[in-house]
């Protein structure tokens, strides 16, 4: 693989798809291919706009990415969607739904649509995500939507590593309280209540309205849009939302310290990655044996135990 990358990245950046899906698959897989991959990708990027998207399960994140897809396209700009499947590999129901419904996109050349799942490897999808979505923008997707189940840490964390984070909630008691404990409310920049046709929906926009208040929002006051995403009712509203927010950052600088924030967290993620590695790769083999051995009989104590793996 290594010797074709410069030639994948070129293709990638004329927008191909197959050479997009490689690429991708690559850094995915880590290793010296994603390395090699992420060399040849990083001087092509920098131009991308990430809208991280999150929720509850069934919330209609997908509805909603479909949707705003939808609407991206309609300005005549391109958009590329990165799904994340934690749980469910390439087989699980939930992608395979996302799939059917973004069918629509399959064939425009406009729209690149990723699902993602956990490798197994280092770092898992915290790590590939941001390398998958650098990708997407040395590919020219001027926009990238990165979708997360918004359960667990790592999930909250790959969609508030984005330029605007959307929270999808859902009408019904208690659901803005949902996304509060999920440490949802810190990471939203715009709050959606989707579901708008079901009962409950102004209490709930009542609910997360308080929960603003509260929270004390000084630049900043997170909006809350309606929508119906099966309907596409609602989806210009985010879609002026997302912009008027970009717009709040870049006006001022915030998107820079921003992402200079992002890379910060994405470089220490990488490093503590790797010393992991490398202290699990100490702790096989003979001389950590023997050391155990040493511990066993009181020749020495754990930590100097520790002291020499490190030393070595
Ligand atoms: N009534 C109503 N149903 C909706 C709306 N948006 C989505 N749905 C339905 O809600 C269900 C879940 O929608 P998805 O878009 O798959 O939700 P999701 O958040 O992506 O779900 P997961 O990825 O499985 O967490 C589907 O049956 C949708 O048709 C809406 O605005 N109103
Ligand atoms: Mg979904």
């Amino acid at each position: 693989m290594a010797r074709d990358i410069p030639s994948l990245v070129a293709r990638a950046v004329e927008g191909d798809r197959a050479s997009i899906a490689k690429l991708i698959t690559a850094v995915e897989a880590g290793g010296e291919d994603a390395a090699a991959a992420e060399a040849a990708i990083y001087p092509h990027t920098g131009h991308a706009y990430t809208v991280g998207l999150t929720g509850a399960p069934g919330a209609g994140k997908s509805s909603l990415t479909d949707a705003l897809v939808r609407r991206i396209r309609a300005d005549d700009l391109e958009v590329g969607v990165l799904a994340i499947d934690p749980t469910s590999p390439y087989s699980g129901g939930a992608i395979l739904g996302d799939r059917v419904r973004m069918q629509d996109h399959a064939t425009d050349p406009g729209v690149y649509i990723r699902s993602m799942a956990t490798r197994g490897h280092l770092g898992g999808l915290a790590l590939a995500t941001p390398r998958a979505a650098r990708v997407l923008d040395a590919a020219r997707k001027p926009w990238i939507i990165v979708e997360t189940v918004g359960v667990g840490q790592v999930e909250v964390e790959i969609a508030g590593a984005a330029d605007t984070t959307v929270v999808v909630v859902n009408p019904g008691w208690g659901d803005g309280v949902q996304a509060n404990k999920a440490g949802l409310m810190e990471i939203a920049d715009l709050f959606v209540v989707n579901k708008a046709d079901r009962e409950g929906t102004a209490e709930t926009v009542r609910d997360l309205e308080m929960m603003l208040d509260l929270s004390g929002h000084p630049e900043w006051r997170p909006r809350i849009v309606e929508t119906v995403a099966t309907r596409n009712e609602g989806i210009d509203e985010l879609w002026d939302a997302i912009r008027e927010h970009r717009e709040f950052q870049e006006a001022e600088g915030r998107l820079v310290q921003r992402r200079e924030a992002r890379l910060r967290d994405e470089l220490q993620a990488i490093l503590v990655a790797q010393l992991r590695a490398r202290a699990l790769a100490a702790c096989s083999g003979p001389e950590f044996e023997d050391l155990v051995h040493q511990v066993e009989a009181r020749a020495i104590d754990p930590h100097a135990a520790v002291e020499r793996l490190l030393g070595a």
